[in-house]
C-alpha cells in the first residue's frame, strides 16, 4: 500500500487491524516528541479516521512498557465510563486499534514502534486558552482525569521516563550541559543560564515535598499541557485528554503546574514578543475552578497549599529544559527553526516573571478558590 506519506510505512498501516479501502494520510499535530498521523478510510461507505504514531525512542527507551500502561490505563477508564452508563465513550477516553496479532503495536523493518487509535472526530485542540470559561473545561478535564485512575489496581504503572519531573536530577544534567558546552552555545544564553540558576532553590519545593512524604504519590498524567487536551467542536467541553505516554505516578500537582503554564497565559510557549506572555488572574480562576471541581474531592490541604507553586514550578522545569535541550545540541524537542529552544526557554521565563509580579494575588485567590471546594 502507498500511503502517499514518506515516513508512514504502508507495509506498517497494513499490519494494524484496520478495514476497509485506505484513502490517504498526512502528518497531524503538533506535539513536540512523537511523529504523528492520520489516515482516512471507506468502510463499506462510511469514511473513518485513525491516528498513527511513531513512538519517539530516543525518548521511551522501553515503547512495551509505554503501551502496558496505556492499555491498562485506558481499559480502566473505558469500563468505568461503561458502569456509570456515560454516553459517547469512545470520544471520552482513547481506544488502542491493535495489530492483526492482537499486539498493542506494529515493529516497522527498521525495529520502530508503531500504535493506532481512533481517530476523536469532531474536537480540536487548543495552543492558547481565550475564556475562563474554556479554562475551566481543561481544567475540569484533568481533575476528572486524576479522579479515573485514583482505584487503578496494582502493581504500579511502569515509570517510562525515569525522574521525569525531578527538579534535582534535571539541574544535575542542566550544570553538567554548563559545563561540557558541546556546542559552544553557554555564550548565547548567559543570562537564562544565570536565571535558572538563582532559582534553584525554589524550583525543588514540589520534588522535595513528594520525596519527603508531605505530599502523596497519585497516578497522574505528567504532560498536560492544553494541547493534549481534545474539545468538543460543538459545545466546546473538553471532551478527552490524549498523548497518554507519561501517565505514571507523580504528584497531582504536577499535572495542575502544567495547566498553569500553559492555561493562564494567551500567548503560546514559543512566542517570541514577551510583552505578550502575561500571567491572567482570570483564567487561573476559571482553570482553579473547574480542577478543584472535580478534584477538589480527593487533595489534602497540603496538595492545595502549593497549586500557586506548581504552576511557578512547572513552568520552571520547563525553561530549564528547554535551556538545557539547546546546550546539548536540540536532541530532544522536535524544533522548527534555529533558536526555538531559547526562545521557548526566555518566554517561560517570562511566565515566572509575570507570575511574580502578581505573586500576593495568585495566593490569595487560589486560597479563596480552595475555600470554595471543600470536600
Ligand atoms: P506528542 O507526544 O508528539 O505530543 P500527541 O499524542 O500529543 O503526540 O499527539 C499530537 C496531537 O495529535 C495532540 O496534541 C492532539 O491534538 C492530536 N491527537 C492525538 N491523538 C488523537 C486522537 N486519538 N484523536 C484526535 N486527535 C488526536
Ligand atoms: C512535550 O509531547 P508533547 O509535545 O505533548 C514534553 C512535555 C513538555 C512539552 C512542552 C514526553 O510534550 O514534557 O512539557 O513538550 N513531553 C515529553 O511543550 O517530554
Ligand atoms: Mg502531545
Amino acid at each position: 500500500m502507498d500511503t502517499g506519506c514518506s515516513a508512514l510505512p504502508g507495509e506498517v498501516l497494513g499490519r494494524f487491524a484496520l478495514y476497509g479501502e485506505f484513502e490517504f494520510a498526512e502528518p497531524f499535530g503538533s506535539g513536540h516528541i512523537n511523529h504523528t498521523y492520520r489516515s482516512r478510510w471507506n468502510q463499506a461507505g462510511v469514511r473513518v479516521r485513525y491516528i498513527h504514531q511513531r513512538i519517539n525512542e530516543q525518548v521511551f527507551l522501553r515503547p512495551n512498557e509505554v503501551m502496558e500502561n496505556i492499555e491498562r490505563v485506558t481499559m480502566h477508564i473505558a469500563e468505568k465510563l461503561e458502569r456509570e452508563g456515560t454516553p459517547d465513550r469512545s470520544r471520552r477516553v482513547l481506544s488502542v486499534v491493535p495489530s492483526r496479532e492482537g499486539k498493542l503495536w506494529v515493529r516497522d523493518d527498521e525495529g520502530g514502534w508503531w500504535r493506532t487509535y481512533l481517530f476523536i472526530e469532531g474536537t480540536h485542540s487548543l495552543e492558547v486558552a481565550q475564556s475562563p470559561a474554556e479554562a475551566r473545561f481543561l481544567g475540569k478535564s484533568v481533575g476528572r482525569f486524576q479522579k479515573q485512575l485514583a482505584d487503578l489496581a496494582e502493581p504500579r504503572l511502569h515509570e517510562t521516563i525515569p525522574d521525569f519531573h525531578d527538579m534535582e536530577k534535571r539541574y544535575a544534567r542542566f550544570y553538567d550541559a554548563v559545563s561540557r558546552d558541546v556546542c559552544n552555545r553557554v555564550k548565547d544564553v548567559e543570562a537564562e543560564i544565570a536565571f535558572i540558576r538563582e532559582n534553584e532553590e525554589r524550583g525543588t519545593v514540589l520534588i522535595r515535598a513528594l520525596k519527603g512524604g508531605a505530599i502523596p504519590e497519585r497516578i497522574c498524567h505528567n504532560d498536560t499541557k492544553m494541547n493534549n487536551i481534545l474539545i468538543d467542536d460543538e459545545d466546546k467541553e473538553a471532551r478527552c485528554v490524549v498523548d497518554l505516554d507519561t501517565v505514571m505516578p507523580g504528584t497531582s500537582l504536577f499535572d495542575l503546574g502544567d495547566l498553569i503554564r500553559t492555561v493562564t497565559t494567551r500567548a503560546g510557549e514559543d512566542e517570541r514578543d514577551l510583552s505578550k506572555v502575561v500571567f491572567e488572574g482570570g483564567l487561573f480562576e476559571g482553570l482553579i475552578h473547574g480542577y478543584l471541581s472535580e478534584a477538589g474531592e480527593f487533595l489534602l490541604p497540603a496538595e492545595k497549599a502549593l497549586i500557586a507553586e506548581s504552576g511557578r514550578n512547572i513552568t520552571q522545569i520547563m525553561g530549564l529544559r528547554f535551556l538545557t535541550d539547546y546546550l546539548e545540541g536540540d536532541r530532544y524537542y522536535q524544533t522548527a527553526r534555529p533558536g526555538h529552544n531559547p526562545d521557548r526557554c526566555r518566554n517561560q521565563i517570562a511566565l515566572m516573571k509575570s507570575m511574580d509580579a502578581q505573586w500576593q494575588a495568585i495566593l490569595d485567590l487560589s486560597a479563596g478558590i480552595c475555600k470554595q471546594h471543600r470536600p
